[in-house]
């Protein structure tokens, strides 16, 4: 289920009073801004809204869908280069690190992608209208999970890199005729049949890395790996991403066109028309994102959102890229290859 959260507007005004400057923008001072923004939402939200929160933890809680958080007053132009101030809006950045903190869950971001910097910034790029990518406009991005070519989980032998188990978009602006689209894993797996779940689960897939990542290994492909397998609790999970994932055999083709066709239909889409303050915070295994194609203007005025990675747990050091920055995760999968090797 998405868990709809919505935060009284006094506790709100509450909070900015005690809003900290945002002074170093880098990863380890944007933590700092969401460990004090955590504390002052820990001081200031009520029995039941701190509940709802941390019911993003309830096995059957996929998502939360947050309204009535804060943004800045002078909200910059869109940056159409990918790249903002994150000083100017600094209570869009504190509010979504600050929630990562006070659920108890790690901000990361992974080697490759995003020049290594936690926000990263939603929003037409000038340069990219044409990709399929959270820079791209005109086209649309269909049903996905999140950095689907790394590992789904960590339990092998020794520590490895895995996915993000959880994605987060604030809006810093809205436009008002673009949503953002959530499907339920669950709601498309019971439009399907069990010999179709049963192939999704079978390791006959290859798995392309997404287009956001501009260095590093940046044309990985992993293969004879399944679309769906299963977590500890018995949840099902996906790497599904409808531009990026094929198969040598027929039956693994069928299977993908029959698994996008069910994530396709109306009944299972969950649009949200956020409006600035509003965010989403789900299971990016378990819930699959999209957004339909749009122009955009180029007047400065176009949506942006912000996004954050999390995980469950603090990331082990062995999958650092470097000391300094314990949210900078290695990419490089050949790293890990042994545990793979078990996986
Ligand atoms: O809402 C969008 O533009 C898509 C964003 C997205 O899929 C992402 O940033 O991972
Ligand atoms: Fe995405």
């Amino acid at each position: 289920m998405i868990e709809e959260v919505s935060i009284h507007p006094d506790d709100i005004a509450r909070i900015c009073r005690e809003y900290p400057e945002l002074i170093k923008t880098d990863n380890n001072g944007l933590r700092e801004i969401g460990s004090s923004v955590s504390k002052a939402f820990r001081d200031i939200f009520s029995s039941q809204t701190t509940s709802q929160i941390l019911g993003f933890w309830r096995p059957d809680t996929v998502a939360l869908h947050v309204s009535g958080l804060s943004i800045d007053e002078h909200i910059p132009n869109t940056p159409y280069d990918g790249k903002a101030d994150l000083s100017k809006i600094a209570q869009c950045v504190g509010n979504s690190i600050g929630l990562h903190d006070f659920i108890g869950l790690h901000p990361v971001v992974y080697y490759g992608e995003n020049d290594g910097q936690l926000v990263r910034n939603v929003v037409p790029h000038r340069g990219a209208t044409d990709d399929v990518s959270s820079h791209g406009s005109k086209k649309t991005f269909g049903p996905h999970v999140d950095n689907p070519d790394l590992p789904l989980f960590n339990n092998y032998v020794r520590p490895s890199v895995i996915s993000p188990d959880t994605l987060s978009l604030y809006c810093v602006r809205q436009d008002p005729s673009v949503s953002t689209d959530l499907v339920l894993l669950d709601d498309v797996l019971s439009l399907l049949d069990n010999h179709t779940v049963e192939v999704l689960m079978m390791p006959i897939f290859k798995i392309k890395r997404p287009d956001s990542f501009t260095t590093g290994n940046k044309n990985n492909v992993i293969e004879q790996k399944p679309i769906l397998e299963k977590d500890n609790y018995g949840n099902y999970v996906s790497r599904f991403d409808a531009h990026r994932v094929f198969s040598d055999y027929d039956v693994g083709n069928s299977a993908i066109e029959a698994f996008t066709r069910a994530s396709l239909c109306d009944d299972v889409i969950n649009n949200f028309y956020m409006k600035p303050g509003e965010l989403l915070l789900f299971k990016n295994k378990r819930v699959l994102h999209s957004r339909k194609g749009f122009t955009p203007r180029f007047d400065g005025k176009d949506r942006w959102l912000i996004r954050v990675f999390g995980l469950y747990k603090q990331p082990d050091e062995s999958v650092l890229l470097c000391n300094n920055d314990t949210a900078h995760l290695n990419t490089d999968l050949s790293a890990f290859t042994e545990q793979l090797a078990y996986g």
